[in-house]
């Protein structure tokens, strides 16, 4: 079939939201971006528009031709927005929404945008080819769409592999993704992209792996080969890899290494990793040496009863062994801890600064333990009479902390870890990976100590009794 012969020809996919996150909402939407490369090949033109960097109304993209409009719904924010924008595509023009929470919200989004037509759930890539080559259609698995007033949902598609031979075409894009913190808007650029999907390990707390249909998805990676072949074709000069882990195999690491090494690649990279990376420390010698700069780690707890009771992989003692190994690297080493974690108290929590701090953790990244639809803790927490579930969130509290108190012991522990000497070792740090200049260095010192002081004028209100949020 040629391009003429295809249901639709002029495609518009749009990126929904006006500002999706105030603190890392500058990645691209490199979900959409797969959906565009998949079909660009059959349409006659297909353009990317994220709302967040488009000073053009979205109407102005739309003319008599436009026959098709993809939308990228991922998160449960900015509902309203989301609602108007797909509201103010005129009838003609046929609507499909995907991405994670229209997958996860089918019935709710049918209900509340009657413009939607059809809804993609999972994976969108053969999903759009299709649709692009006979319309909505009975026979596109994994397509819901309206028909005679009902919606039909066809059977599921089969979870893929993540392929080797295809990656998102970055000239479609029409931005320049700029790393921002809060007011601050550097002039380093930014892409994200994916070497593997899914993990081989089994933490009882995480749902990284399955989808929002609740599918496991198979650990699976591309050839070495492929992740540098795109890489190459990449523009900016720090690269997130998107991967829910990058390093379960460190012999594919290492390959990856040797060949941005030898084709003299000059990037930096961030990935989600395990704290096994320390038992490579020749990986991690060639890993430094290709350009990797920040390493996503979870930790999760400074107690090994939670460990153990989260199949973790370690303990405490091992934590303390591995960092002593990544110390003498100088990766940035931004790790994860859980609030709420079952059957710790306020102080256990709280315990995660010191264990940072000893670990020499330069980041934190903390979040409220949650259970989400299809998360493994479901099935624990059924057990337990005094912990709950918030319907909403997901978040898990207890009979003994609220939401509220879980929310500030997070905020307690964020605040006291930053202190002045771990500011300078992470500014150090990206100084050594040539992220930032002294004068720029300078900057953030002062607005860190800004915020600093803000937040002791707020314990201080809160210890004098006035009501904060
Ligand atoms: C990168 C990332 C982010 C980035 C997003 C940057 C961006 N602009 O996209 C940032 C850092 C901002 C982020 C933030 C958050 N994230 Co996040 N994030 C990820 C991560 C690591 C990768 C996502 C990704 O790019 N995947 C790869 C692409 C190719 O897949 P995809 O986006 O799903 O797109 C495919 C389909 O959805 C579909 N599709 C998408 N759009 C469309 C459109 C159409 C028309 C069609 C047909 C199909 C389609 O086809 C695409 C290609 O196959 C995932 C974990 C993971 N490894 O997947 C977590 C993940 C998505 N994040 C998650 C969470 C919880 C969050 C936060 C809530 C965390 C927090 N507490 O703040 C926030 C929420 C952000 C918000 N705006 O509200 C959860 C979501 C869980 C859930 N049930 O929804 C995940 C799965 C991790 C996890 N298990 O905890 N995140
Ligand atoms: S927490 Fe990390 S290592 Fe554990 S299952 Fe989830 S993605 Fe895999």
């Amino acid at each position: 079939m040629g391009k003429t012969d295809m249901r639709y020809k002029k495609v518009l996919c749009i990126y929904p939201y006006k500002q999706e996150l105030k603190t890392v909402g500058f990645l691209p939407p490199i979900g959409l971006e797969y959906v565009a490369s998949a079909i660009e090949d059959l349409v006659e033109s297909v353009t990317i528009i994220d709302l967040r960097y488009e000073s053009r109304s979205l109407s102005s993209f739309i003319d008599k031709n436009t026959d098709l409009v993809l939308v990228s719904h991922n998160w449960d924010i900015e509902g309203d927005f989301v609602k108007s924008t797909i509201t103010s595509i005129p009838d003609k023009i046929t609507v499909i929404v995907g991405g994670r929470y229209a997958t996860e919200c089918v019935h709710g989004l049918f209900e509340d945008i009657p413009r939607i037509d059809g809804i993609a759930r999972g994976d969108g890539e053969e999903i759009a080819r299709e649709i692009v080559q006979k319309g909505i259609s009975p026979d596109i698995e994994g397509l819901s769409f309206r028909f005679n007033d009902k919606i039909v949902h066809n059977k599921n598609r089969r979870l893929e592999p993540v392929r080797s031979d295809f990656y998102p075409n970055r000239k479609l894009r029409r931005y320049r993704y700029m790393v921002t913190l809060d007011e601050f808007q550097s002039d380093i650029q930014i892409d994200l992209m994916l070497g593997s999907r899914g993990c081989p390990y089994n933490c009882k707390f995480c749902d990284f792996k399955f989808n929002p249909l609740g599918e496991k998805r198979k650990w699976s990676i591309r050839t070495p080969e492929s992740v540098v072949s795109e890489i190459k074709t990449i523009e900016a000069g720090v690269v997130g890899f998107a991967d829910d882990i990058f390093t379960a195999d460190m012999n594919w690491v290492e390959r990856i290494c040797d060949l941005i090494i030898e084709e003299g690649i000059k990037k930096k990279y961030v990935i989600n990793a395990r704290l096994e990376v320390a038992k490579r420390p020749d990986v991690l010698k060639k890993m430094y040496k290709a350009g990797f700069m920040a390493f996503l780690l979870g930790i999760e707890s400074a107690h090994d009863k939670t460990l153990a009771s989260m199949n973790k992989g370690f303990t405490t003692a091992t934590v303390r062994e591995y960092f002593e190994v990544l110390r003498q690297f100088h990766f940035i080493y931004h790790c994860y801890f859980i609030i709420g974690n079952i059957g710790e108290t306020r102080d256990e929590m709280l315990d995660a600064v010191e264990f940072a701090h000893e670990l020499g953790v330069d980041t934190l990244g903390l979040s409220v333990l949650r259970a989400t639809k299809y998360s493994p803790l479901k099935a624990i927490l059924k057990e337990l009479d005094d912990y709950h579930i918030e319907e909403e969130s997901g978040k898990v509290y207890s009979d003994m902390l609220s939401v509220e108190e879980l929310q500030q012991i997070r905020r307690d522990v964020n605040a006291s870890f930053f202190t002045i000497p771990v500011i300078l070792r992470v500014l150090k740090k990206l100084i050594i990976h040539r992220l930032l200049t002294f004068a720029r260095v300078y900057e953030i010192i002062v607005y860190a100590a800004r915020r600093k002081s803000k937040w002791m004028a707020k314990k201080k209100a809160i210890r004098m009794g006035h009501v904060i949020r």
